[in-house]
Parts: C-alpha cells; structure tokens; sequence
C-alpha cells in the first residue's frame, strides 16, 4: 500500500459559508441580502428553494461545532453575513450579529478548532444593491467599513482572515449571467462591477490590518485551469482569453499589481473605470492566498460572443472521464495545475486550498451514508495537493467543501457536497463515510492510496 503524508502542521478543516448553513434569514435584527431577496422573487432557485431555514445553523452552531470536534477537524471556514452585522450595509451594528459570530469563533476555539474567516461569501445588504451594489465604487469604502467592525470584534481571536470568496464567480454569475443575485444581465456593468471587487479587497485588507496587528490576511480564488476544446488556433485563443477573463483578471491585480495586459486591450473600448492609484490600492500584501479548485474547464472559439469570442463549454464530455453530481469532470491534476500558478506566475505566496470536494447522490441506508465515490475523490485531489507540496509550493492547509449538505445556490438542496448529511425535514445530522475517513486523514496527516 502506498501512504500520501502531509506535514505535522498541515491544517485539516472543513468549509461553508453563511447563506448556505445558517437560515435564521430575518432573525435578531439581520437585514435582508440579496440571496434572501433573489430566493424569494426570482423562479431561477431549484424547487424554489431559500436558505431561510438552511441547516439551521444559527441555532444549531454548538452542536455543529461539538461534532467537528468529535470528527477532530482542526479548522473550520466559515463567512460572516454582512447584513447579520449591518443590516443595511452601512451605518448601524448590530450587536446581536456580532454575538453571534462572537460564540461561534468562541465555541471553535474551546474546541481546539481554527477558524478562518471569509468577510464576503454573496450574501450583500440588499439596502446596498439598492445603491447599485458592487456596480457603485462607493462600495469599497463601505465594505472597508464592515471588516473594520468585524475584525475589530473577533480580531483578538480570529488570526486566518480572507476578504473576498470567488471575485469572478459572484460576479460573473450575479452581473453577467444573471443565474445568481442579484440576478443582472448588464456587460457594460460587469467590468465595472469585477473593478470595485478588486478595490474593495484592498479595503478589507487595510482595515482588517488596522485592528489587529497578529491578523495574517488573504482572499479566496477560484482558479479552474481552462482547457481549448481542440486545438485549433481559435479555440486556443479563447482559453486564453477566458482564462484572462475569469482567473487572471482578479489574481493578478491582487497578487501581482496589474491587471493582464492582453485583456486590457481587448476591453480597451469599455473605458474601464480604473483611476490613478487604483492598482497600488489593490495591491495590499497578503499572508496567503485561499484557492478554491474542484474541476477544469473546456472553452471554445464563438464569433458572438461580443469582444471575447470564446464561450465554456459546460456539456463537454470525454469519453472515460467520471463527473460529479454537479456534471463536474472529476479531473486531480486540474488542483496541481492551479496551484503551480501561485509558483509559475504570481511570487510564490503561501496557499490553503480553501475549498475542494464533490456533490454525489448520496442516501442515508440503515442510518449510514457510504459514500465510498467521495472518498475516492479526495483521494485524488489530495494527491495532487502532495505533488505540488514536492515541487516547493507552500500549501499550508485544505478546507474540505463541505462541513454539511448545504444550499447550493440555484442548485437548492438537491446537490449534496457534505461529508456530514443532512435530514433537511429533520435538521439531524449524519457523518458520511468520507467524514470517518477524514477524521483519520486529520488526525494521523496521511492516507493510504
Ligand atoms: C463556490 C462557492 C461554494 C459552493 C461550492 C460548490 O465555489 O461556488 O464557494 O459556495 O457551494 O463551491 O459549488
């Protein structure tokens, strides 16, 4: 049998976030975002489904904590609702929010568990959409403002803190496709929205910085290595454009200063709003780099697609390839290539791999769930994660996605990526077999292939 190791220090965790666990959606003095708005008014959710029960995990977070340390994970991931904090965004706190995330990071540490805080996991004010949202450039002093708040509450507490969770997929998906909230279709706002991302990271990081001085600060990426579907010259342009598109676009500003060159000429026409200075801004030094990794993606040559000319391809199928339930080719060594990057391209930062893992239809049988498939999944990533470790890259931990069975977005409940199951009719909780598996993962650092 052959053993994949891992260093002594290497932090096991899992990951959520808070839309997708918490519910309690208009409790204690939270405010509206704008997924309980798009859940509610929008018939794009699975089901019609909303996270306003969720795991229940708003009052249920003592339990959840005690079974992570009972599965002795050493690290947990989670999010902070802003509207939980500032109901409208902006202005006033609400101390009930900050209670709550205070025992939260309190029952975490109690329990020898690490958190690592993600300030903006999709879940905005929706007072602040109704100011334009990520399309008003105000919005970086305002989220400025709310991780001040923030880290001046758990700062003495909470050392792992990232700002931002996947820049080009909230984006792209809420401002582009419209398949997420807000749910707008506007080309000419996207740019300007992905911009005051980017400005608005750097606030995070300068007032996270500002309150606590032990903080290590990063952001999180989601950075899929994106393949031509042949190899003719044009769909090889277009990975290349699409890669300038959904992973360059918001890596290299933040890690390197620039934005890509060959994407500024292309979208040179849109007069994109970047001001003098706004780049060093951006540029905040970070600790680490969270990256979030579970698949590849395919792209292709398309004449009508305006500017870009290059379009995924979300049917692609190989012949001998295994997919998710989520259609996801199962693809290891997509989690080593994008890593190597951070080497390759970006000044070699330290990196936690803050999301990997996969949805299958799993059932609960006599109160077991045997999800054999999922572990053979890790298996694989985490593989990757040790030859990338072997090549010097300063992988310093992995978050699995996730904890729990959770909302996934206009997917509702019907894609389970946790290692603990959910009963959603119930709220009862039930490690998988993939969650005994990690348990052991976490507790010895390595796994037999
Ligand atoms: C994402 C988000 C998570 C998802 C998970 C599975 O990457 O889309 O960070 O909220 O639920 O990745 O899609």
């Amino acid at each position: 049998m052959t053993r994949v190791s891992f260093p002594d220090d290497f932090l096991w965790g899992t990951a959520a976030a808070s839309y997708q666990i918490e519910g309690a959606w208009d409790e204690d003095g939270k405010g509206e975002s704008i997924w309980d708005r798009f859940t509610h008014t929008s018939s794009k959710i699975k089901h019609g489904d909303t996270g306003d029960v969720a795991c229940d995990h708003y009052h249920r977070f003592q339990e959840d904590v005690a079974l992570m340390r009972e599965l002795k994970f050493k690290a947990y991931r989670f999010s902070i609702s802003w509207p939980r904090i500032m109901p409208q965004g902006k202005g006033k706190v609400n101390q009930k929010g900050l209670d709550f995330y205070s025992r939260l990071v309190d029952a975490l540490l109690d329990s020898g568990i690490t958190p690592l805080v993600t300030l903006y996991h999709w879940d905005l004010p929706q007072a602040l959409q109704e100011k334009d949202g990520w399309a008003n450039r105000d919005i970086a002093r305002w989220f400025g403002d709310y991780a001040s708040i923030t880290a001046r509450h758990l700062g003495n507490r909470v050392k792992l803190w990232t700002t931002m969770n996947e820049p080009q997929i909230f984006s792209t998906l809420g401002y582009l496709i419209g398949e997420h909230a807000p749910g707008i279709i506007d080309p000419l706002k996207y740019f300007p929205v992905s911009h005051h991302i980017n400005l608005a990271h750097a606030e995070g990081v300068v007032a996270i910085r500002a309150e606590s001085s032990t903080a290590q600060v990063g952001t999180v990426l989601q950075l899929p290595p994106i393949y031509p579907r042949t190899d003719s010259e044009q769909d090889q342009r277009a990975a290349r454009i699409m890669d300038g598109l959904l992973n360059r676009w918001y890596a290299e500003p933040v890690l390197i200063g620039s934005y890509p060159e060959d994407m500024l000429e292309i979208l040179k026409p849109l007069n994109l709003p970047i001001e003098e200075g706004d780049l060093e801004r951006i540029h905040q030094p970070l600790d680490f780099v969270g990256l979030n990794c579970y698949t590849r993606i395919f792209v292709h040559h398309d004449k009508n697609v305006p500017m870009l000319e290059a379009m995924i391809d979300l049917e692609h199928r190989l012949p001998d390839a295994r997919y998710t339930a989520m259609g996801w080719e199962i693809y290891p060594p997509a989690l080593y290539e994008s890593l190597m990057r951070f080497k390759n391209e970006w000044g070699d930062p330290p990196v936690y791999v803050t999301e990997n893992g996969a949805a299958f239809d799993d059932e609960v049988v006599n109160g077991e769930v045997d999800d054999q498939p999922r572990i053979d999944y890790l298996k694989g990533y985490l593989r990757e994660v040790r030859r990338a470790l072997d090549e010097g890259i300063k992988v310093k931990g992995y978050f699995l996605w996730s904890f729990m069975d959770n909302f996934e977005w206009a997917f509702g409940y019907t894609k389970r990526f946790g290692i603990v199951h959910i009963d959603l009719n119930t709220q009862k909780r039930t490690p998988k077999k993939s969650a005994l598996w990690y348990r052991e993962l976490s507790e010895n650092g390595g796994f037999e292939l």
